[in-house]
């Protein structure tokens, strides 16, 4: 029997992971209750996922009755937890907290390959859920990329692996969970204006090498400081990948490496996972820039390590287009290259797309809302890569100042005016780049309609 059955369960948030999560519990017997600081009426969308499902709602706020009536609180992670009023005070009175993640896991038979860092989560899970399925092997595919994994358990299908994006907010309100996989991509500065220093945003995506136990597979990115010093606290197996040849890097690290590596001389990837090497050629590979070589590596090291085939990895490699919103190209037009880049919603991510962009020197149009981040260390790739800068948004006094004296640069109010003097100043083989280095919502609901809108004013030039 489910040990939910006839439990009151109050879920916080009533947003995609919330809802998905009440949809669960109904179905393993609990008294479920919603609560959210949004009125019914903003919240229709999601609720119509519910249709006439018993659930107890309270909108518009939260009551300190409908908290202790509680014998288990689900927190949404969009919800700082330990600054929320309601919920600290739940379990100062003894109430039990969890997240969608924890009952996800805990309900889990296949292993669970977990994905984070600041960038790059979403185009590793998705390229590892590719690998899976070109190997023939049914695989679940979701997390922060905005499919909760409770939906996998609501499907009740039989999978090989669940491989999962796990965000910074996810760690933050999940306890017990033990990974098969746990892959670390790069961590720099982000939601910053959540956790108010490096330092705590560090320690939340620690909690995952935290959650791992002996038998866990650790994916380690070597050419990231931060990553790399995970490896003192691992208690896993640990797993590197790098663009660097390790022999090239020398010591211990060559004579023991275990994992995935870059050899730039013929163009392949190797992978040392076992006795015997494999090589992976990228004469077929599609996406620019080192980062996406790392993003390959790193779902190279989970897939092989999970039993996938090295020819259906080959297979990925050769035909995986990439993502919408991650330098993506969007057209041509007379002679000149627009791409979308709304994903770069922080500082390395903007630097990682101008860092892609090789030959031609660059318009970028970038700007947003800020999250307390400083993008000074963007200068120098700026005044190497770009000829024209555009800024927008509520960041673009802020990143004119750390920014400005690196190119010519534009303040302007809309997209509009953005891409319209972007092409009026453009010439034969340059590219114009949108990457804003900001979050969207300033603007708009979230980076996916905000490349959706730039790249109708692309369409329409
Ligand atoms: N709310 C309250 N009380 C509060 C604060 C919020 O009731 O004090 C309510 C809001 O009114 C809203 C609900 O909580 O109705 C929103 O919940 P949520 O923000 O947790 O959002 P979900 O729709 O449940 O989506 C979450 C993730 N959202 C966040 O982490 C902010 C989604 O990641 C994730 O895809 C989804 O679960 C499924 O797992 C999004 C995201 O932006 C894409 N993630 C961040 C990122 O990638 O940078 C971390």
């Amino acid at each position: 029997m489910s040990k939910y059955r006839g439990k009151k369960v109050l879920i916080v948030g009533c947003g995609v992971s919330g809802v998905a999560t009440a949809k669960f519990l109904l179905k393993q017997g609990a008294k479920v209750s919603i609560s959210d600081t949004k009125q019914r009426t903003e919240l229709s969308e999601t609720l119509k996922e519910l249709g006439d499902l018993k659930v107890e709602f309270e909108f518009g706020g939260h009551t300190e009755k409908t908290f202790m009536a509680a014998e288990l609180i689900v927190v949404s992670p969009g919800i700082a937890m330990q600054s929320h009023t309601m919920i600290q005070l739940a379990k100062s009175r003894g109430i039990p907290t969890t997240s969608e993640l924890e009952i996800a896991a805990g309900g889990l038979e296949e292993p669970l390959i977990a994905i984070t860092g600041t960038n790059g989560k979403t185009t590793v899970t998705t390229i590892i859920g590719e690998m899976f399925k070109a190997d023939s092997k049914p695989v679940f595919v979701g997390g922060n990329i905005g499919i909760p994994v409770v939906n996998h358990l609501i499907s009740e299908q039989k999978v090989s692996a669940v491989v999962a994006e796990i965000s910074s907010f996810q760690l933050d309100i999940t306890e017990r969970f033990v990974p098969a996989v746990a892959v670390f991509t790069n961590i720099d500065q982000d939601h910053l204006d959540r956790y108010g220093s490096m330092e705590s945003y560090i320690n939340s995506k620690k909690r995952l090498l935290k959650a791992c136990d002996r038998n866990s597979f650790v994916v380690l990115n070597y050419d990231d400081q931060i990553v790399r010093n995970f490896a003192s606290e691992n208690t896993g197996k640990l797993i590197w990948y790098t663009l660097k040849d390790p022999m090239k890097v020398g010591g211990s690290f060559a004579e023991g490496f275990f994992g995935v590596y870059f050899d730039s001389e013929n163009n392949r990837i190797v992978a040392k996972l076992s006795n015997k090497e494999e090589f992976y050629p990228l004469t077929n590979f599609k996406l620019f820039g080192d980062h996406s070589k790392a993003n390959l590596m790193a779902s190279i090291c989970a897939a092989r390590v999970m039993g996938v085939s090295p020819k259906a990895i080959q297979t990925v490699i050769d035909i995986f287009k990439g993502l919408p919103h991650r330098i993506e190209f969007v057209r041509k037009k007379d002679g000149v290259y627009l791409f979308n880049d709304s994903k770069s919603t922080n500082v390395q991510s903007l630097q990682a797309a101008l860092e892609s962009f090789r030959r031609s020197p660059v318009i970028l149009i970038a700007g947003g809302k800020d999250k307390n981040m400083d993008f000074t260390s963007v200068g120098p790739v700026v005044q190497k890569k770009v000829k024209l800068l555009i800024l927008l948004g509520e960041a673009k006094e802020k990143l004119n100042r750390a920014l400005g004296d690196f190119a010519e640069t534009y303040l302007v109010g809309t997209f509009e005016e953005a891409v319209l003097i972007a092409f009026q100043k453009s010439r034969n083989g340059d590219i114009i780049l949108l990457s804003p280095g900001c979050s969207s919502q300033d603007m708009f609901r979230d980076f996916e309609e905000r490349g959706d809108y730039f790249k109708k004013l692309v369409h329409q030039l």
